[in-house]
Protein backbone atom coordinates (compact mmCIF):
# COMPACT_ATOMS: atom_id res chain seq x y z
CA UNK A 1 0.00 0.00 0.00
CA UNK A 2 0.93 3.62 -0.40
CA UNK A 3 0.97 5.48 2.91
CA UNK A 4 0.81 8.82 3.06
CA UNK A 5 2.72 10.89 6.36
CA UNK A 6 1.99 13.93 7.50
CA UNK A 7 3.36 16.49 9.95
CA UNK A 8 1.27 19.14 10.25
CA UNK A 9 2.39 23.04 10.25
CA UNK A 10 1.99 24.10 13.89
CA UNK A 11 0.09 27.63 14.15
CA UNK A 12 1.44 28.44 17.45
CA UNK A 13 5.18 28.53 17.41
CA UNK A 14 5.29 31.47 19.65
CA UNK A 15 5.36 29.42 22.48
CA UNK A 16 7.72 27.87 24.50
CA UNK A 17 10.70 26.26 22.12
CA UNK A 18 8.84 26.10 19.51
CA UNK A 19 10.24 29.32 17.88
CA UNK A 20 14.12 28.24 18.39
CA UNK A 21 13.73 24.14 17.70
CA UNK A 22 13.01 22.39 14.78
CA UNK A 23 12.98 18.66 14.41
CA UNK A 24 12.60 16.01 12.25
CA UNK A 25 9.25 13.56 12.45
CA UNK A 26 11.08 11.04 14.67
CA UNK A 27 8.04 8.79 14.85
CA UNK A 28 7.18 9.14 11.80
CA UNK A 29 10.43 7.72 10.44
CA UNK A 30 10.09 5.21 12.97
CA UNK A 31 6.67 3.79 11.60
CA UNK A 32 8.23 4.24 8.27
CA UNK A 33 10.67 2.11 8.52
CA UNK A 34 8.33 -0.41 10.10
CA UNK A 35 6.03 -0.37 6.97
CA UNK A 36 8.92 -0.51 4.35
CA UNK A 37 10.08 -3.67 6.48
CA UNK A 38 6.72 -4.87 5.41
CA UNK A 39 7.27 -4.51 1.64
CA UNK A 40 4.94 -0.73 1.87
CA UNK A 41 5.80 2.65 -0.51
CA UNK A 42 6.05 5.45 2.48
CA UNK A 43 5.95 9.11 1.95
CA UNK A 44 6.66 10.92 4.78
CA UNK A 45 5.77 14.65 4.69
CA UNK A 46 6.73 17.24 6.80
CA UNK A 47 4.49 20.19 5.49
CA UNK A 48 6.91 23.10 7.30
CA UNK A 49 8.97 22.61 4.46
CA UNK A 50 7.43 20.11 1.74
CA UNK A 51 5.26 20.30 -0.89
CA UNK A 52 1.51 21.04 0.22
CA UNK A 53 -0.57 17.65 0.98
CA UNK A 54 -2.78 18.22 -1.51
CA UNK A 55 0.46 18.01 -4.06
CA UNK A 56 1.32 14.38 -1.87
CA UNK A 57 -2.33 13.25 -2.37
CA UNK A 58 -2.15 13.90 -6.11
CA UNK A 59 0.93 12.22 -6.90
CA UNK A 60 0.83 8.93 -4.37
CA UNK A 61 -2.69 8.20 -4.09
CA UNK A 62 -2.26 7.16 -0.72
CA UNK A 63 -4.54 4.09 1.08
CA UNK A 64 -4.03 5.83 3.88
CA UNK A 65 -3.01 9.10 5.22
CA UNK A 66 -1.38 9.42 8.98
CA UNK A 67 -1.26 12.99 10.19
CA UNK A 68 1.13 13.33 13.51
CA UNK A 69 0.09 15.27 16.56
CA UNK A 70 2.94 15.90 19.12
CA UNK A 71 1.96 18.75 21.04
CA UNK A 72 -1.23 19.59 22.56
CA UNK A 73 -0.80 22.73 20.94
CA UNK A 74 -1.13 21.39 17.44
CA UNK A 75 -4.41 20.28 17.98
CA UNK A 76 -6.38 22.49 15.77
CA UNK A 77 -3.69 22.04 13.28
CA UNK A 78 -4.16 18.19 13.26
CA UNK A 79 -7.75 18.92 12.95
CA UNK A 80 -7.66 21.71 10.03
CA UNK A 81 -5.47 19.21 8.34
CA UNK A 82 -7.41 16.16 8.29
CA UNK A 83 -10.31 18.35 7.38
CA UNK A 84 -8.37 19.32 4.23
CA UNK A 85 -7.25 15.96 3.39
CA UNK A 86 -10.92 15.05 3.09
CA UNK A 87 -11.58 17.60 0.65
CA UNK A 88 -9.06 16.77 -1.34
CA UNK A 89 -9.67 12.71 -0.47
CA UNK A 90 -13.08 11.52 0.26
CA UNK A 91 -12.28 8.26 0.71
CA UNK A 92 -8.80 8.03 2.20
CA UNK A 93 -8.79 6.62 5.97
CA UNK A 94 -7.34 9.40 8.30
CA UNK A 95 -5.50 8.28 11.34
CA UNK A 96 -4.29 10.58 13.81
CA UNK A 97 -0.93 9.11 15.93
CA UNK A 98 1.76 10.76 18.21
CA UNK A 99 2.13 11.79 21.69
CA UNK A 100 -0.94 14.04 22.33
CA UNK A 101 -3.16 12.03 20.23
CA UNK A 102 -2.20 9.06 22.00
CA UNK A 103 -2.29 10.39 25.91
CA UNK A 104 -6.02 12.65 24.66
CA UNK A 105 -7.49 11.14 21.90
CA UNK A 106 -10.87 12.65 22.60
CA UNK A 107 -10.24 16.01 20.81
CA UNK A 108 -9.02 13.82 17.21
CA UNK A 109 -12.50 11.98 17.10
CA UNK A 110 -13.53 14.35 14.60
CA UNK A 111 -15.75 13.14 11.43
CA UNK A 112 -13.36 13.65 9.15
CA UNK A 113 -10.93 11.31 11.26
CA UNK A 114 -10.97 7.08 10.88
CA UNK A 115 -8.82 6.58 14.21
CA UNK A 116 -6.28 7.65 16.43
CA UNK A 117 -3.74 5.21 17.02
CA UNK A 118 -2.97 4.99 21.11
CA UNK A 119 0.47 2.69 20.94
CA UNK A 120 3.33 2.51 19.45
CA UNK A 121 3.20 3.36 16.00
CA UNK A 122 5.28 0.80 14.94
CA UNK A 123 3.16 -1.95 15.85
CA UNK A 124 -0.12 -0.40 15.20
CA UNK A 125 0.35 1.23 12.04
CA UNK A 126 1.52 -1.86 9.40
CA UNK A 127 -1.53 -3.93 11.09
CA UNK A 128 -3.73 -1.10 10.56
CA UNK A 129 -2.87 -1.50 6.74
CA UNK A 130 -3.33 -5.13 6.58
CA UNK A 131 -6.48 -4.78 7.82
CA UNK A 132 -7.17 -2.34 5.38
CA UNK A 133 -5.74 -4.65 2.57
CA UNK A 134 -7.65 -7.52 3.82
CA UNK A 135 -11.25 -5.13 4.25
CA UNK A 136 -11.39 -5.95 7.36
CA UNK A 137 -12.71 -4.04 9.94
CA UNK A 138 -11.05 -1.24 12.23
CA UNK A 139 -12.44 -2.86 15.42
CA UNK A 140 -9.92 -5.74 14.86
CA UNK A 141 -6.83 -4.00 15.03
CA UNK A 142 -5.58 -3.38 19.06
CA UNK A 143 -4.41 -0.25 19.97
CA UNK A 144 -7.18 2.23 18.19
CA UNK A 145 -9.42 4.63 19.56
CA UNK A 146 -12.44 5.33 17.44
CA UNK A 147 -15.83 7.01 17.78
CA UNK A 148 -18.83 4.56 18.90
CA UNK A 149 -22.07 5.13 17.69
CA UNK A 150 -23.53 7.50 21.29
CA UNK A 151 -20.46 9.50 19.91
CA UNK A 152 -18.11 8.48 22.34
CA UNK A 153 -14.73 7.25 22.33
CA UNK A 154 -14.14 3.53 21.87
CA UNK A 155 -10.98 1.39 22.31
CA UNK A 156 -10.73 -1.68 19.85
CA UNK A 157 -9.64 -4.57 21.26
CA UNK A 158 -7.38 -7.60 21.90
CA UNK A 159 -3.54 -7.47 22.82
CA UNK A 160 -0.50 -5.26 20.60
CA UNK A 161 2.34 -6.94 23.45
CA UNK A 162 5.08 -4.57 23.91
CA UNK A 163 6.90 -3.65 20.89
CA UNK A 164 10.94 -3.90 21.76
CA UNK A 165 12.35 -0.98 20.33
CA UNK A 166 14.63 -2.91 18.73
CA UNK A 167 12.15 -4.51 16.68
CA UNK A 168 12.77 -1.56 14.72
CA UNK A 169 16.35 -0.62 14.64
CA UNK A 170 16.66 2.58 12.52
CA UNK A 171 14.06 5.34 11.27
CA UNK A 172 13.81 5.73 7.85
CA UNK A 173 15.75 9.08 7.74
CA UNK A 174 15.70 9.50 4.06
CA UNK A 175 12.74 10.76 3.93
CA UNK A 176 13.73 14.36 5.09
CA UNK A 177 16.87 14.54 3.40
CA UNK A 178 15.56 16.66 1.16
CA UNK A 179 14.88 19.37 3.96
CA UNK A 180 17.59 18.63 6.43
CA UNK A 181 18.74 21.95 6.76
CA UNK A 182 16.18 23.30 7.77
CA UNK A 183 15.93 21.25 11.20
CA UNK A 184 17.43 23.33 14.38
CA UNK A 185 18.03 24.13 17.43
CA UNK A 186 19.21 27.82 18.05
CA UNK A 187 22.28 28.04 15.75
CA UNK A 188 22.79 24.23 15.59
CA UNK A 189 21.72 23.12 12.32
CA UNK A 190 21.68 20.54 10.72
CA UNK A 191 20.32 18.52 13.79
CA UNK A 192 19.40 15.14 13.85
CA UNK A 193 16.70 13.74 16.90
CA UNK A 194 18.10 10.17 18.35
CA UNK A 195 15.70 7.99 20.29
CA UNK A 196 17.85 5.98 22.63
CA UNK A 197 15.30 5.03 25.98
CA UNK A 198 11.22 5.22 25.72
CA UNK A 199 9.61 6.27 28.30
CA UNK A 200 10.13 7.30 32.30
CA UNK A 201 9.43 6.27 35.84
CA UNK A 202 8.96 9.27 37.32
CA UNK A 203 5.35 10.40 38.13
CA UNK A 204 5.71 14.17 38.03
CA UNK A 205 2.37 15.54 38.35
CA UNK A 206 2.04 17.49 35.13
CA UNK A 207 4.00 15.13 32.56
CA UNK A 208 2.01 13.32 30.47
CA UNK A 209 4.77 11.02 29.18
CA UNK A 210 5.12 8.70 32.48
CA UNK A 211 1.10 8.24 32.28
CA UNK A 212 0.95 6.93 28.58
CA UNK A 213 3.75 4.31 29.56
CA UNK A 214 2.62 3.50 32.81
CA UNK A 215 5.93 4.80 33.98
CA UNK A 216 7.74 1.78 31.91
CA UNK A 217 11.68 2.83 30.37
CA UNK A 218 12.18 0.97 27.27
CA UNK A 219 15.95 0.77 25.73
CA UNK A 220 17.28 0.28 22.62
CA UNK A 221 20.63 -2.31 22.18
CA UNK A 222 24.22 -0.25 22.99
CA UNK A 223 25.09 -1.64 19.21
CA UNK A 224 21.62 -0.21 17.79
CA UNK A 225 21.85 3.15 19.46
CA UNK A 226 25.82 3.52 18.41
CA UNK A 227 24.81 2.60 15.07
CA UNK A 228 22.38 5.61 14.52
CA UNK A 229 25.16 7.75 16.17
CA UNK A 230 27.34 6.98 13.46
CA UNK A 231 24.85 7.27 10.78
CA UNK A 232 23.53 10.52 11.83
CA UNK A 233 25.67 14.32 11.37
CA UNK A 234 27.41 16.64 14.33
CA UNK A 235 24.78 18.20 15.95
CA UNK A 236 22.20 16.47 17.94
CA UNK A 237 19.08 16.15 20.19
CA UNK A 238 18.34 13.29 21.92
CA UNK A 239 14.61 12.42 22.30
CA UNK A 240 14.72 10.72 25.54
CA UNK A 241 12.65 11.68 28.40
CA UNK A 242 15.05 10.64 31.04
CA UNK A 243 18.66 10.74 29.58
CA UNK A 244 21.12 8.98 31.80
CA UNK A 245 18.43 6.50 33.22
CA UNK A 246 20.05 3.54 33.65
CA UNK A 247 23.34 4.20 34.70
CA UNK A 248 25.06 1.14 34.14
CA UNK A 249 23.80 0.99 30.14
CA UNK A 250 24.76 4.71 29.82
CA UNK A 251 28.02 4.15 30.66
CA UNK A 252 27.84 0.95 28.22
CA UNK A 253 26.91 3.23 25.71
CA UNK A 254 29.81 5.59 26.29
CA UNK A 255 32.04 3.18 26.28
CA UNK A 256 31.42 2.02 22.51
CA UNK A 257 30.99 5.53 21.24
CA UNK A 258 34.65 5.96 22.30
CA UNK A 259 35.50 2.96 20.75
CA UNK A 260 34.18 3.68 17.48
CA UNK A 261 35.88 6.93 18.11
CA UNK A 262 32.32 9.00 17.81
CA UNK A 263 32.84 12.49 18.38
CA UNK A 264 29.78 15.33 17.64
CA UNK A 265 30.33 18.86 17.52
CA UNK A 266 27.47 19.68 19.86
CA UNK A 267 24.61 17.29 22.01
CA UNK A 268 21.81 18.47 24.02
CA UNK A 269 20.14 15.69 26.48
CA UNK A 270 17.07 15.97 29.21
CA UNK A 271 17.84 14.69 32.60
CA UNK A 272 17.22 15.63 36.22
CA UNK A 273 19.37 17.03 38.78
CA UNK A 274 18.72 13.59 41.23
CA UNK A 275 20.04 11.72 38.82
CA UNK A 276 23.42 13.98 37.25
CA UNK A 277 23.71 14.86 41.25
CA UNK A 278 24.34 10.87 42.18
CA UNK A 279 26.06 9.88 38.93
CA UNK A 280 28.91 12.82 38.45
CA UNK A 281 31.39 9.71 36.97
CA UNK A 282 28.94 8.67 34.55
CA UNK A 283 28.84 12.03 33.31
CA UNK A 284 32.64 12.37 32.82
CA UNK A 285 32.65 9.53 30.72
CA UNK A 286 29.69 11.22 28.02
CA UNK A 287 31.46 14.71 28.30
CA UNK A 288 34.46 13.93 25.09
CA UNK A 289 31.07 12.51 23.38
CA UNK A 290 30.79 15.75 22.01
CA UNK A 291 32.58 19.27 21.77
CA UNK A 292 29.50 21.23 23.62
CA UNK A 293 27.32 19.14 25.36
CA UNK A 294 23.79 20.88 26.81
CA UNK A 295 21.82 19.29 29.57
CA UNK A 296 17.86 20.84 29.75
CA UNK A 297 17.09 19.90 33.54
CA UNK A 298 13.18 20.03 34.64
CA UNK A 299 14.54 22.02 37.76
CA UNK A 300 10.34 22.74 37.83
CA UNK A 301 10.48 25.41 41.67
CA UNK A 302 13.12 27.14 43.70
CA UNK A 303 11.54 25.53 46.51
CA UNK A 304 11.22 22.22 48.25
CA UNK A 305 7.23 22.84 48.95
CA UNK A 306 6.98 23.84 44.94
CA UNK A 307 8.93 20.42 44.46
CA UNK A 308 6.42 18.49 46.07
CA UNK A 309 3.56 20.06 45.36
CA UNK A 310 4.46 18.89 41.42
CA UNK A 311 5.36 15.78 42.80
CA UNK A 312 8.96 15.79 41.70
CA UNK A 313 10.48 13.68 43.61
CA UNK A 314 13.57 15.59 44.24
CA UNK A 315 14.86 18.35 46.68
CA UNK A 316 16.19 21.99 45.80
CA UNK A 317 19.51 20.47 47.04
CA UNK A 318 19.34 18.05 44.86
CA UNK A 319 18.80 20.92 42.31
CA UNK A 320 22.09 22.88 43.62
CA UNK A 321 24.10 19.72 43.54
CA UNK A 322 23.30 18.36 39.87
CA UNK A 323 23.89 21.64 38.84
CA UNK A 324 27.03 21.47 40.72
CA UNK A 325 28.19 18.41 39.07
CA UNK A 326 27.19 19.72 35.43
CA UNK A 327 28.99 22.69 34.68
CA UNK A 328 31.78 21.57 36.91
CA UNK A 329 32.49 18.92 34.06
CA UNK A 330 31.77 21.34 31.39
CA UNK A 331 28.28 20.92 30.45
CA UNK A 332 26.21 23.95 29.48
CA UNK A 333 23.14 24.00 32.02
CA UNK A 334 19.21 25.15 31.00
CA UNK A 335 16.33 25.19 34.10
CA UNK A 336 13.06 24.45 33.22
CA UNK A 337 10.46 26.02 35.34
CA UNK A 338 6.31 25.58 36.11
CA UNK A 339 4.74 28.43 36.68
CA UNK A 340 1.38 28.02 38.78
CA UNK A 341 -1.14 31.10 36.99
CA UNK A 342 -2.59 30.94 41.24
CA UNK A 343 1.33 33.07 42.03
CA UNK A 344 1.24 35.83 42.65
CA UNK A 345 4.17 38.63 42.87
CA UNK A 346 6.49 37.11 45.87
CA UNK A 347 5.99 33.56 43.74
CA UNK A 348 7.66 35.48 40.97
CA UNK A 349 10.03 36.96 43.09
CA UNK A 350 11.51 33.85 44.73
CA UNK A 351 11.68 32.03 41.36
CA UNK A 352 13.90 34.88 40.05
CA UNK A 353 16.16 35.35 42.81
CA UNK A 354 16.37 31.01 42.26
CA UNK A 355 17.41 31.96 38.58
CA UNK A 356 19.44 34.98 39.64
CA UNK A 357 21.40 32.76 42.27
CA UNK A 358 22.18 30.24 40.31
CA UNK A 359 22.97 32.03 37.06
CA UNK A 360 20.35 30.46 34.80
CA UNK A 361 20.91 32.49 32.21
CA UNK A 362 19.19 30.04 30.20
CA UNK A 363 15.86 29.11 30.83
CA UNK A 364 12.32 28.18 29.94
CA UNK A 365 8.95 28.87 32.15
CA UNK A 366 6.02 26.67 31.36
CA UNK A 367 1.78 27.82 32.72
CA UNK A 368 0.76 24.86 34.00
CA UNK A 369 -3.07 24.75 32.30
CA UNK A 370 -5.61 22.04 31.62
CA UNK A 371 -5.70 19.99 28.98
CA UNK A 372 -7.87 21.69 25.70
CA UNK A 373 -11.38 20.30 25.65
CA UNK A 374 -11.49 18.99 29.02
CA UNK A 375 -10.66 22.17 31.30
CA UNK A 376 -12.50 20.28 34.00
CA UNK A 377 -10.82 20.83 37.84
CA UNK A 378 -10.85 16.87 38.37
CA UNK A 379 -8.11 16.72 35.52
CA UNK A 380 -5.62 19.12 37.16
CA UNK A 381 -6.00 17.50 40.31
CA UNK A 382 -5.65 14.13 38.59
CA UNK A 383 -2.36 15.31 37.17
CA UNK A 384 -3.84 15.26 33.25
CA UNK A 385 -2.40 18.46 32.77
CA UNK A 386 -0.75 19.71 29.43
CA UNK A 387 0.62 23.09 28.38
CA UNK A 388 -1.19 25.98 26.76
CA UNK A 389 -0.17 29.50 25.32
CA UNK A 390 0.22 31.97 27.97
CA UNK A 391 -2.64 34.13 29.20
CA UNK A 392 -1.51 37.81 28.58
CA UNK A 393 -1.33 38.90 32.29
CA UNK A 394 1.51 35.73 33.10
CA UNK A 395 3.42 36.62 29.59
CA UNK A 396 3.73 40.40 30.64
CA UNK A 397 4.96 38.63 34.26
CA UNK A 398 7.25 36.84 33.02
CA UNK A 399 8.99 39.50 30.87
CA UNK A 400 9.74 40.36 34.29
CA UNK A 401 12.59 38.06 34.87
C1 LIG B 1 11.24 16.87 19.95
C2 LIG B 1 10.30 17.43 20.98
C3 LIG B 1 9.97 18.76 20.89
C4 LIG B 1 10.49 19.69 19.83
C5 LIG B 1 9.50 19.75 18.67
C6 LIG B 1 10.22 20.06 17.44
C7 LIG B 1 9.44 20.60 16.34
N1 LIG B 1 8.37 21.32 16.58
O1 LIG B 1 9.87 20.41 15.26
C8 LIG B 1 10.54 21.03 20.60
C9 LIG B 1 11.84 21.08 21.33
C10 LIG B 1 10.34 22.30 19.81
C11 LIG B 1 9.40 20.79 21.59
C12 LIG B 1 8.70 21.81 22.16
C13 LIG B 1 7.76 21.62 23.13
N2 LIG B 1 7.45 20.44 23.72
CO1 LIG B 1 8.05 18.72 23.06
N3 LIG B 1 8.88 17.07 22.88
C14 LIG B 1 9.76 16.62 22.03
C15 LIG B 1 10.20 15.22 22.46
C16 LIG B 1 11.44 15.41 23.32
C17 LIG B 1 10.56 14.18 21.43
C18 LIG B 1 9.48 13.79 20.41
C19 LIG B 1 9.95 12.60 19.64
O2 LIG B 1 10.33 12.71 18.51
N4 LIG B 1 9.98 11.43 20.29
C20 LIG B 1 10.49 10.20 19.73
C21 LIG B 1 9.45 9.51 18.83
C22 LIG B 1 9.98 8.18 18.37
O3 LIG B 1 8.28 9.30 19.62
P1 LIG B 1 6.88 9.96 19.20
O4 LIG B 1 7.03 11.27 18.54
O5 LIG B 1 5.98 9.90 20.38
O6 LIG B 1 6.32 8.94 18.09
C23 LIG B 1 5.72 7.70 18.37
C24 LIG B 1 4.23 7.73 18.65
O7 LIG B 1 3.79 8.95 19.25
C25 LIG B 1 3.58 7.47 17.34
N5 LIG B 1 3.44 8.54 16.35
C26 LIG B 1 4.15 9.67 16.20
N6 LIG B 1 3.76 10.34 15.11
C27 LIG B 1 2.76 9.63 14.55
C28 LIG B 1 2.00 9.88 13.42
C29 LIG B 1 1.02 8.96 13.08
C30 LIG B 1 0.19 9.20 11.85
C31 LIG B 1 0.80 7.81 13.87
C32 LIG B 1 -0.26 6.87 13.50
C33 LIG B 1 1.57 7.57 15.02
C34 LIG B 1 2.55 8.50 15.34
O8 LIG B 1 4.45 6.50 16.79
C35 LIG B 1 5.80 6.89 17.08
C36 LIG B 1 6.62 5.65 17.21
O9 LIG B 1 6.11 4.84 18.24
C37 LIG B 1 8.96 14.79 23.30
C38 LIG B 1 9.25 13.76 24.37
C39 LIG B 1 9.26 12.37 23.79
N7 LIG B 1 10.20 11.58 24.22
O10 LIG B 1 8.47 11.99 22.93
C40 LIG B 1 8.52 16.12 23.91
C41 LIG B 1 7.05 16.35 24.24
C42 LIG B 1 6.20 15.84 23.11
N8 LIG B 1 6.98 17.82 24.30
C43 LIG B 1 6.29 18.27 25.27
C44 LIG B 1 6.23 19.65 25.66
C45 LIG B 1 5.63 19.93 27.00
C46 LIG B 1 6.73 20.66 24.84
C47 LIG B 1 6.63 22.17 25.08
C48 LIG B 1 5.30 22.66 25.55
C49 LIG B 1 7.81 22.51 26.02
C50 LIG B 1 7.87 23.97 26.42
N9 LIG B 1 7.56 24.23 27.67
O11 LIG B 1 8.18 24.81 25.62
C51 LIG B 1 6.97 22.74 23.69
C52 LIG B 1 5.75 23.03 22.81
C53 LIG B 1 6.20 23.65 21.52
C54 LIG B 1 5.10 24.09 20.62
N10 LIG B 1 5.08 25.37 20.29
O12 LIG B 1 4.25 23.33 20.25
C55 LIG B 1 5.59 17.14 26.01
C56 LIG B 1 4.18 16.88 25.52
C57 LIG B 1 3.18 17.89 25.98
C58 LIG B 1 1.83 17.71 25.36
N11 LIG B 1 1.06 16.73 25.81
O13 LIG B 1 1.48 18.48 24.49
C59 LIG B 1 6.55 15.95 25.68
C60 LIG B 1 5.88 14.57 25.72
C61 LIG B 1 7.69 16.03 26.72
C62 LIG B 1 7.28 15.76 28.16
N12 LIG B 1 8.04 14.99 28.91
O14 LIG B 1 6.32 16.25 28.72
N13 LIG B 1 9.22 19.47 21.78
S1 LIG C 1 8.85 15.54 33.78
FE1 LIG C 1 10.65 14.33 33.23
S2 LIG C 1 11.19 13.21 35.12
FE2 LIG C 1 9.06 13.93 35.38
S3 LIG C 1 7.80 12.20 34.68
FE3 LIG C 1 8.07 13.60 32.91
S4 LIG C 1 9.84 12.79 31.77
FE4 LIG C 1 9.85 11.88 33.86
Amino acid sequence: MNILLLRPVPSNERFGLGPFFRIEPLGMEYIAAALEAAGHRVTVADLRFSRSAEHYLRSERPGLVGIAGMHALETDNVLALAAAVRRAAPDVPIVIGGHTAAAFPDPFLAADITAVVIDDGELVVPRLVRALEQRAPLSTVPGLVTKGQDGQPVRTAGELGTLALDAVPKPSRRHVDAWRRQYACLAHRPVWLIETARGCPFRCAFCSIWQLHSRSVRERSIESVADDFASVGDEIFVADDLFWYHPARSLELATELKRRKIRKRWILAQSRVDLVARHASLLEAWRPIAKDFDIFFGLEAATDDGLRGLVKDATVSQTEAGIGVARGLGYGVTGNFVIDPAWNEADFERLWAFVDRHRLFQAGFTILTPLPGNYRRGVIEGHAVIYDPMSQAVYDALQLL
